[in-house]
Order: C-alpha cells, then structure tokens, then sequence
C-alpha cells in the first residue's frame, strides 16, 4: 500500500492499492479476454471504480505497470506507464529533481516498435540527407559525423507536446500524461546546421523533417510510423542537435540507439529517434503525424469540445515549471524553512522568473532563478519559504518568459490533441 497526500482533489491521506509486482502472459491474456469488471478487481488487487465503462481489451495503468519488465529496460520501476504496446512511461515530478535528468529516470515515448539493438550495425549505420530542397543526396556514417563537424554536449529539455493532456476537459484522446511527459539531460552530438553547411541545399527549402528505423506495432517497417520536422529556419539555429549519446554514455536504444535528432524548444515529437534521414523539403512536411488533429491545435481559439476549422502545427513549447523538491505528500516540520525547487523551460528565449506560492495564489514569493548552461536550456528556482501555522498546504509554482508569457492556473487553449498544457504544477504539503 502507499500513501499520498494529492492536491486538491483530496483533504486527508488516500491509500491506494499497490499494483501486482508483475503479471504473468496467462493471467494477462485471460484477462484481456475477460475484460469483465470481476477480470479487472482480480488482477489490479481491489475494487476498480468505473470498471464497467473500460472499452473492450483496454489495459488499466496499473496493469500496464505490471506489464513492464524495468529493469530489463534500464528505467526505474517508479516510472508510470501510460500504456505498454507503444511503451509509454512517464516520470513522476520528485525523480526530476536532479540538475541534469538520470537516463534511467527520463521519460519514455514510443509510437511504434524501437528497433532490436543487436541488429543494429553502428560502423554501417549511415544517416542520409535528402529531399526535394538538397541538389544532390549525401550519406554521412556515424564515424564521418564524429570526425568533420565540430562535436558539442548541451542541455536541453525534451518534453512530449500532450504532456499535461490529462488535465483536458472534455477529456483528449491520447497518453494521459499529468506532469512527467519531459526530462533535462546532457546530449552529445554535432549540430545539424553544421552538417547542413556542407550539403547544397537549395534556396527553396522550407522544412526539415526525419524518417527512422522504428516499425508499426504489427512490425510492418515499410513506412513510417511517425515522420515530423520542423521549417527549415529551425535547422539553422544552435539547439538542434544530431545526438548519438546522453549523459555522456551511448543512447540507449528506447531513446534512439544510435542517433536521434534533439530539437531544442520544439514538441518531443521533432526529436526523432533511430534517425535513418533528413529529407530537406520545399513545403511543409506531410508524413505521418504531420497532419489532422496530430501535434496541431486551433488557430483560431475555440470553446472545450468545439471543433476547429483551422488547425496550425504546433511549434514553440510554452513556458512551464515543476516542483522537483519536496515531494507531493511530505509532512514538514512546523518552525523550520522549507526549501521549494524545481525546474523551469520554456520554447521561448529564457525564462524570466519563477514564483512560488503556498496560499492558493494570494501571494506570491520570487525564487532564485538560475540561468541556463546553454540556449534552450532548463533553468533551475528555489526559495525557502516560513509557515507561521500549522496545517495543509498546496505549493503552486509559475514560471513567466522572456516574451512576459505566464503559466496559467487552468489548462489553457483546450483542443481536440490535447497539446501544450502549461498549468501550473501544485503538490500538497502538511506542516506538523
Ligand atoms: N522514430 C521515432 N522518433 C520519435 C518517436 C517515435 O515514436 N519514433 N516519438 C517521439 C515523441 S512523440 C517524443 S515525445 C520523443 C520522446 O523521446 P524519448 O522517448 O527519448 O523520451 O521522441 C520522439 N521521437
Ligand atoms: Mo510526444
């Protein structure tokens, strides 16, 4: 059993049911047969509210939980599964209170099959640029990358764009990531404006976009299971990395052994991994998850469940900020300082500020904001904050760009994907 104290939703202590350690192939194919309210109590362990509105064959969370073998994946077992056939996993807020994220700890997000990493032949793995927009089509291996261009490690935040999408009302489909669908590790590559300059590329090019080596859940290779890019004016900047190793070890294959794009600022989704090619295009990319209401939010606002007429393709992340330290749920000792940190991000040039506040919003506390080691950085805040009674308390912090953009207390902008939720990130504190 564990105990939390949740923000709002609850005043006193929940405890829920601890998922079964694991579950076998049988018992998880019975019960994907079964699927009945009684198949889902059994195998959770307790009573499953709402068991009776799960659509046929859907895994509960705390099934998927158990499904995932962690250490065999390299990944810490408090990860979160959002769903196991893609894996997805999500980190929870207290496991990114390192500066620079452990790889174990990053989050996860697949939309297909990762290639088997002992079929991957790394002295023959080439990366190709190609496209409409290049005269001529040139192959680069991992060696000639390494050795022509000029090698950098950089910090940058990557964060999925339906990070948050589980705050969306009406509900949007998708991973219903809370508040750990990102992570703040060192990546090591060269920079694809460099590798650009040596390619003719033509003064037509308008977008970049990459194709890998992942496979469709039936392991069908053919096409792509996702293909994304970004304008090409993107590619020229200093935050957009071809990165072959994290946190100064090799990538592992679940993060896109042997190479992966990493674009600072951007939705996750731009940061392919497995990165086979680059195709230069003279128009806006168009494979798969280009398009409809994938990575696209309204352009003009609408109301929660309306549709849109007109869909514009998500670019900059929006600034956002979460409480790293201490723990959702903590008791604290009444009289002594409480040091609150996080992180901070944002698609714009920097973040500006972070406040913190422990009444509801009523005031707000400035914390120490430090600068990032490099643009498109994650920035670090603290503050130490004095209780003058003794009770519950939510911390809630607010992060503001350079543009003078804020976090919102709500989710902003609700639309179909649920893409670029920026609330703000509360935990729940008890003074004793
Ligand atoms: N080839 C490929 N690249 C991909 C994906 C994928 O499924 N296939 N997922 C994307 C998405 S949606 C995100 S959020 C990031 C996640 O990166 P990570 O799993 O290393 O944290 O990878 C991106 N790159
Ligand atoms: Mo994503």
């Amino acid at each position: 059993m564990r105990k939390e104290l949740l923000p709002g939703r609850v005043q006193k202590e929940v405890t829920y049911p601890t998922p079964p350690a694991a579950l076998t192939n049988s018992s998880r194919r019975k019960f994907l047969k079964g699927s009945s309210l009684f198949a889902i109590s059994t195998a959770v362990g307790a009573h499953v509210p709402f068991a009776r509105f799960f659509p046929d064959g859907l895994i509960p969370v705390a099934l998927a939980q158990g499904a995932v073998d962690f250490s065999a994946i390299g990944k810490n077992h408090e990860l979160v599964v959002l769903g196991d056939k893609p894996l997805v996993m999500e980190t929870p807020a207290h496991l990114l209170d390192d500066d620079i994220t452990p790889i174990e700890q990053l989050f996860t997000r697949n939309n297909g099959l990762p290639p088997d990493r002992a079929s991957i032949d790394v002295a023959n793995w080439t990366l190709t640029i190609d496209g409409e927009s290049v005269m001529k089509e040139v192959k680069f291996t991992l060696a000639e990358l390494k050795n022509r261009f000029r090698i950098v490690t950089q910090h940058l935040w990557i964060e999925c764009a339906g990070n948050g999408r589980a705050s969306f009302y009406p509900p949007a489909k998708g991973n219903q990531w809370t508040y750990g669908g990102v992570g703040f590790p060192m990546w090591t590559g060269v920079l694809l404006r460099d590798v650009l300059k040596t390619v003719d590329v033509k003064q037509d090019a308008v977008y970049f976009a990459y194709y890998s080596a992942d496979a469709h859940l039936s392991g069908d290779t053919s096409k792509p299971v996702i293909s994304r890019g970004a304008p090409i004016t993107k590619a020229r900047q200093g935050d957009v990395m071809l990165a072959w190793a994290v946190n100064g070890g090799d990538l592992p294959i679940l993060h896109g052994y042997p190479l992966r794009l990493v674009v600072g600022g951007y939705p996750g989704s731009v940061s392919g991994k497995w990165l086979q090619r680059i195709s230069i295009r003279n128009k806006v990319h168009d494979g798969p998850k280009m398009g409809g209401t994938d990575y696209r939010v309204a352009c003009e606002p609408i109301a929660p469940g309306e549709e849109s007429k007109n869909y514009c393709i998500l670019e900059q992340m929006p600034v956002k900020s979460l409480i790293t330290f201490p723990r959702s749920g903590i008791q604290h000792e009444f009289g002594q300082p409480m040091t609150v940190r996080g992180q901070a991000w944002t698609g714009q040039k920097q973040v500006q500020e972070v406040h913190v506040s422990y009444n509801f919003g009523q005031t707000w506390v400035a914390t120490q904001l430090k600068s990032a080691r490099n643009p498109s950085g994650p920035q670090r805040f603290s503050a130490d904050l004095k209780f003058s009674q003794k009770g519950y308390y939510e911390i809630w912090a607010r992060a503001t760009d350079n543009t003078g953009k804020m976090q919102p207390m709500v989710t902003p902008g609700w639309n179909a994907g649920g893409y670029g939720s920026n609330a703000m990130h509360r935990i729940a504190v008890r003074v004793v």
